[in-house]
C-alpha cells in the first residue's frame, strides 16, 4: 500500500451553494488523497447571488491552527488555497506556505475573487493586487480570465479571445513566480470554452476545450481547481489534469442544466466523481 498523499486545503466553508471546501474535500478525497482543511470563514451560503448570508470570519484561528499542525510534525504534499476573506488571511497563507513547504510539497493558489469581469461581493481592486503577491509565491496558479487581468492591473475584456492574447496572459502571470499557470474561461469562438495550461520549465502550452454551455454556474472554478489538484497530485501531467478537470466541470454543468435547478446552489459534480477517479486512475 502506497503512503497516502495529503493536501492542506485553505478555503471558506459555505454551508449551501457547493463551492470552496464543500467541493474541495469530496473531490480530492474521492481519488484517495487525504484532505486536511483549514476553514477561513463559515458562511450560510456563498456570496454570489444570495442576500442575508451569515459570515463568521476565522482569521484569528488560522495561525493557532497552523501552529498546532506544526507541533504534530505533519507534512503536506500540496497546499491548496482558494477563497480568502481578508488581506491578513493572504498574509497568513504566505506564512503557511513558508512554514510547510518542503521538497516535494507544492503550493497551488486559486485566486478565487472575481468572475465575468467583476470582483465578488466584499472584494475590491486592492485585494486583487494583494492576491497577486500570494500567486507570486505559488508553484501553480489557477485564475480565470477576470482574476488574471485584475491581478495584472488590466481591463477585463469579454471573449472570444485570440491565441496571442491568451499566451501573452500566461507569460505575464508566470513571470512574477509561478512556474505553472492554468487559465480558465478560455475560448476562441462562441462554441467552446475551457482552460489553457502553461509550464514555464518546458515552455509547453496546452489547450483543453469543451462545448460551451451558456450561463453562469456558481462554484465551477473551485470544482475545476479541486479536480486539477486531485489529478496532478495523482501523478498526471498538468495538461492531462487540465483536460480531466475541464471534462469534469463540463459534465457537472450538463447534468445541472438538464435538471433545471437554481444555479446559485451549484452544479451536480457528485454524480461525476466515480468517472473522475477513473479518468485520473486510468493513466497512472
Ligand atoms: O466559488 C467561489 C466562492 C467561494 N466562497 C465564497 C464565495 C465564492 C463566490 O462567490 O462567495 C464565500
Amino acid at each position: 500500500m502506497l503512503v497516502q498523499k495529503r493536501v492542506a486545503a485553505i478555503h471558506d466553508i459555505s454551508g449551501l451553494g457547493k463551492c470552496s471546501l464543500t467541493v474541495a474535500l469530496p473531490i480530492i478525497s474521492s481519488v484517495g488523497i487525504e484532505t486536511a482543511i483549514m476553514p477561513t470563514a463559515v458562511l450560510s451560503t456563498h456570496t454570489g447571488g444570495f442576500t442575508g448570508y451569515t459570515y463568521r470570519d476565522l482569521t484569528t484561528d488560522l495561525r493557532p491552527f497552523a501552529a498546532h499542525w506544526k507541533s504534530l510534525g505533519i507534512s503536506f504534499d500540496a497546499i491548496y488555497s482558494g477563497y480568502l476573506g481578508s488581506f491578513e488571511q493572504i498574509e497568513i497563507v504566505k506564512e503557511f506556505i513558508g512554514e510547510f513547504r518542503k521538497d516535494g510539497c507544492i503550493a497551488v493558489v486559486d485566486p478565487a475573487m472575481a468572475d465575468n469581469g467583476k470582483m465578488y461581493a466584499l472584494f475590491d481592486m486592492r485585494f486583487a493586487r494583494e492576491m497577486a503577491s500570494l500567486c507570486a509565491v505559488a508553484d501553480i496558479i489557477v485564475p480565470n480570465i477576470t482574476e488574471a487581468v485584475f491581478m495584472l492591473g488590466r481591463e477585463y475584456k469579454k471573449g472570444p479571445y485570440t491565441k496571442e492574447y491568451i499566451e501573452e496572459l500566461l507569460f505575464a502571470l508566470s513571470e512574477p513566480g509561478p512556474s505553472k499557470v492554468v487559465l480558465t474561461g478560455v475560448g476562441f469562438d462562441e462554441t467552446s470554452i475551457g482552460a489553457a495550461s502553461y509550464d514555464r520549465n518546458t515552455g509547453e502550452i496546452h489547450y483543453a476545450l469543451s462545448k460551451a454551455i451558456p450561463g453562469i454556474y456558481h462554484g465551477t472554478g473551485d470544482i475545476f481547481a479541486s479536480a486539477l489538484v486531485a489529478s496532478y497530485l495523482s501523478g498526471r501531467s498538468l495538461a492531462d489534469s487540465a483536460r480531466i478537470a475541464v471534462d469534469f466541470v463540463c459534465g457537472s454543468i450538463e447534468r445541472t442544466k438538464e435538471a433545471g435547478t437554481d444555479v446559485r446552489f451549484g452544479v451536480n459534480f457528485e454524480a461525476g466523481l466515480m468517472k473522475l477517479a477513473e479518468d485520473i486512475g486510468n493513466c497512472r
